[in-house]
């Protein structure tokens, strides 16, 4: 037998009696998914809970992390954690806007002046709210992550008012918020997935999208679509959600050291958030990237009516009214 052969043969022995005995102790692995690429903050934060956790457990408890959106979409993978066939998800709350109508005031236009008045909201009563708003439909919220300030990008020109968006054809993320929103700005709205929004571009089957400087660089979009305009019209945060059935099913002291690691990791989440923010920028303007600032007042009024239609809902209002409090 040759000396690789042996050495595979020996490496697979002992995976696999490595392998049950972990199955024999008992340990559990959960599996945990993100549409993003390694390296992206969400990414890495999940990466952090699952090093976190093993560490704390001795290994009893680990992290099978399906990155790049490996498992699908977003929406399919809300639905999966529902019923038990994943464990855990990372999602941003466009993709839960429809299901969770709470989840609707984090998404809506100019809720949030800045990324620091977000997170005292999310960090207090109108976050703990939310979160828990999730387990009527068998999910438990384990933490907010940040989006940064969604900001709208196209192939064909600078966006100062929303006349320079009238009749692009932008891409939105699945939910109502965001097709209403595009509209009112005189703009046709396009939902896809996430991982096709590049071909979309290079093909022109739309002409712009919207989202954060770092899903615009890790994406590649940059490369297509050269105008950023600083709208900053939706902080849309992130969510970790974790399957009902599957946390009830761990042992009282494993659940709670998956809450609180899932809340510990939040930390982590907002220093590489900051950090790669300004990388992302900066990379993408080095390679060419126009930004502009817009007239922000005219986005606010043409995006108003898409606000007060969501705020006629009272428990939408209320969070509204606390949140601004908070500005
Ligand atoms: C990103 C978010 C993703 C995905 C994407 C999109 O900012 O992190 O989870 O929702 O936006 O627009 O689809």
């Amino acid at each position: 037998m040759s000396i690789t052969r042996r050495a595979m043969l020996t490496g697979a022995v002992a995976f696999f009696a490595s392998a049950a005995a972990r199955a024999q102790r008992g340990d559990t692995v959960l599996t945990a998914t993100d549409v993003h690429v390694q390296g992206y903050p969400t990414v890495e934060a999940l990466r952090w809970v699952g090093d976190t956790l093993e560490r704390e457990t001795g290994g009893r408890l680990r992290l099978r992390l399906y990155h790049s959106g490996q498992l699908g979409r977003e929406s399919d993978s809300i639905d999966m954690a529902r019923f038990g066939a994943l464990d855990i998800t990372r999602v941003n709350m466009a993709a839960l806007n429809n299901p969770f109508p709470s989840t609707q005031i984090l998404s809506l236009p100019y809720v949030f002046d800045s990324t620091a008045h977000m997170r005292r909201a999310l960090d207090g009563a109108v976050g703990r709210e939310i979160l828990a708003s999730f387990e009527r439909r068998d999910l438990v919220g384990l933490a907010f992550y940040d989006s940064g300030a969604r900001c709208f990008y196209n192939t064909r020109r600078p966006v100062y008012t929303p006349q320079d968006l009238h009749g692009l054809k932008i891409r939105v993320p699945p939910s109502d918020i965001f097709m209403d929103m595009v509209r009112a700005l005189g703009a046709n709205p396009t939902p896809l997935p996430y991982g096709e929004v590049f071909s979309a571009l290079q093909t022109h089957l739309i002409d712009g999208a919207e989202n954060n400087w770092q899903s615009f660089h890790t994406t590649r979009q940059f490369e297509v679509a050269h105008y950023w305009s600083q709208t900053a019209h939706s902080y849309s945060p992130e969510a970790l959600l974790m399957s009902k059935q599957r946390l009830e099913s761990l042992a009282t002291e494993d659940r709670a050291l998956v809450l609180d690691i899932a809340a510990r990791s939040v930390t982590v989440m907002r220093e590489l958030w900051d950090k790669s923010e300004i990388e992302s920028r900066d990379y993408v303007i080095a390679k060419g990237v126009k930004v502009n600032e817009v007239d922000r007042r005219a986005f606010e009024t043409a995006t108003a009516a898409t606000l007060s239609a969501y705020r006629r809902d009272p428990a939408i209002d209320t969070l509204y009214k606390k949140i601004r409090a908070l500005a």
